[in-house]
């Protein structure tokens, strides 16, 4: 099956040029001027951008919270996804205390069958000890080359120590660990002010995690990750002085990789107000708009390397599990289908950066992080054929009503976003033809080898 791309902007580190695409089953086969060869199916991207399929960096499909389970699974999350761009999702496989690394992986594939969209796994471990340690060669054999530690949630976390050791080893293996960060003690005790406080609702949510609980962890992971010299790549970061700490390991010299999400560009913490502001109860929370400002402006400065989503759905009736207890609302939002729009509508059509760093940010990066480049993350001959055709002028308003997950509430319930996924080519086949998916469950597992650590 051949697949032409004719008169679209093919984007890559030089930016946006005229090109054709041709691919062949699964495989990009030419990418040219004015291809005139055989083929199949011929599509015109004249006015939109042919981009490397999308690789969100951090998804929860069918994860069991142990109170309630995510309300999208892989089936209904990876359509999303796929309808809005992304053709990789690297979700997090998760071992809970005593399970080992091996039963969490594969609990995992066997959650993963039927997806749209292609899928890898890092490895979220809840503890780390000889038996976990013992596990990481057959994990990377296994084509599973990055893991996360929590620093809180008293179901996953892991000490100072562990994350330490868990560095130190994974860094010699050119393996990436992802932390959380944000201090346990810290928000504990914040939980307990505010209750003292008689704050029970959603606004107590940010008070409890105020910016410094973020800023000192990413300070205290900097440092040990130092110690340990390896590479430290902080999930989710949302506030201002984070990036500061993160900027000062960098000036020390220091490899580390950033990732951020939409939310924490586009909405802030006076959502939480609203009379159903449990729907934007996620961690770490949402803040301030001079938050999102300096995480946009470090975007355009190429300092934040990978955009996820964090996308963790549950439903309103799910989220009332915390109607007396802000800290029993389950922790999540549904997003996964809109990050590029909302990528494209807040900072490419803004100017404040380009489409060529567009495309890095959503997918060059996490393909060279996460051990899947050149293979994916770009448009080039003998690359993957995972391509997003994007209408750079496709206005939409995003509604928990229009979008594919399973979930009745978006935190983005409203907002208007200029570019939009058109078509999708997952594994050289077309699974999104003008906004529609068309081909469903033809996604693949993702062996990934080792991290290529672009900023060592
Ligand atoms: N934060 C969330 O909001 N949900 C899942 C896990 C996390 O860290
Ligand atoms: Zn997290
Ligand atoms: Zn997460």
């Amino acid at each position: 099956m051949r697949i032409l791309i004719r008169n679209g902007l093919v984007v890559g580190d030089g930016g946006a040029v005229s090109a054709d695409v041709l691919t062949e089953d699964g495989t990009i086969l030419r990418v040219a001027p004015q291809i005139g060869e055989a083929h199949d199916v011929c599509i015109d991207a004249a006015g939109c951008y042919v981009m490397p399929g999308f690789i969100d960096t951090h998804t929860h499909f069918d994860l069991d919270l142990g109170t309630t389970v995510t309300a999208d699974n892989f089936v209904t999350g990876t359509r999303a996804a796929v309808l809005g761009g992304t053709t990789t999702v690297l979700d997090f496989a998760t071992q809970d205390r005593g399970m080992t690394m091996q039963d969490a992986l594969d609990l995992w594939h066997k959650k993963a069958q039927g997806s749209s969209c292609n899928y890898g796994f890092h490895m979220a471990v809840s503890e780390w000890n000889d038996a976990r340690i013992g596990e990481i060669p057959s994990m990377i054999r296994q084509g599973v080359t990055s893991f996360k530690m929590y620093m809180v949630y008293d179901a996953m976390r892991v000490d100072d120590g562990a994350i330490y050791d868990a560095l130190r080893r994974t860094a010699a293996e050119d393996c990436i660990i992802g932390v959380h960060c944000e201090n346990y003690d810290l928000l504990r005790q914040r939980i307990l002010e505010c209750r003292s406080a008689g704050l029970s609702g959603p606004t107590a949510h940010p008070l409890s995690r105020p910016n410094i609980v973020e800023a000192e962890a990413v300070a205290r992971l900097m440092r040990i990750a130092e110690l340990a010299e390896a590479p430290a790549w902080v999930v989710h970061l949302s506030t201002r002085e984070g990036l500061e700490e993160a900027r000062r390991a960098r000036l020390r010299g220091q490899e580390v990789y950033l990732e951020t999400c939409p939310q924490y560009l586009v909405l802030d913490d006076s959502a939480y107000a609203a009379e159903d502001g449990a729907r934007f109860v996620l961690s770490p929370p949402l803040r301030k708009p001079a938050d999102a400002e300096a995480i946009l402006t470090a975007m355009a400065q190429d300092e934040i390397d990978v955009i996820g989503t964090d996308h963790c759905s549950f439903t309103m009736a799910q989220k009332a599990l915390g109607k007396d207890d802000f800290t029993k609302i389950p922790n999540g939002g549904a997003g996964v289908q809109n990050r590029a729009a909302l990528i494209h509508t807040c900072a490419v059509q803004t100017g404040r950066m380009t489409v060529a760093q567009m495309a890095e940010q959503l997918s060059g990066n996490a393909a060279r992080i996460f051990g899947m480049y050149p293979k994916k993350g770009c448009i080039a001959e003998g690359s993957d054929a995972d391509i997003v055709i994007f209408d750079p002028k496709a206005e939409r308003t995003i509604s928990w009503r229009t979008n594919a997950h399973n979930c009745d509430n978006s935190p983005y319930e409203g907002m208007r976003t200029v570019g939009a996924a058109r078509d999708v080519i997952v594994n050289g086949v077309l699974a999104v033809q003008n906004g529609t998916l068309v081909q469903e469950g033809a996604g693949r597992y993702v062996f990934r080898g080792r991290s290529q650590r672009p900023n060592r």
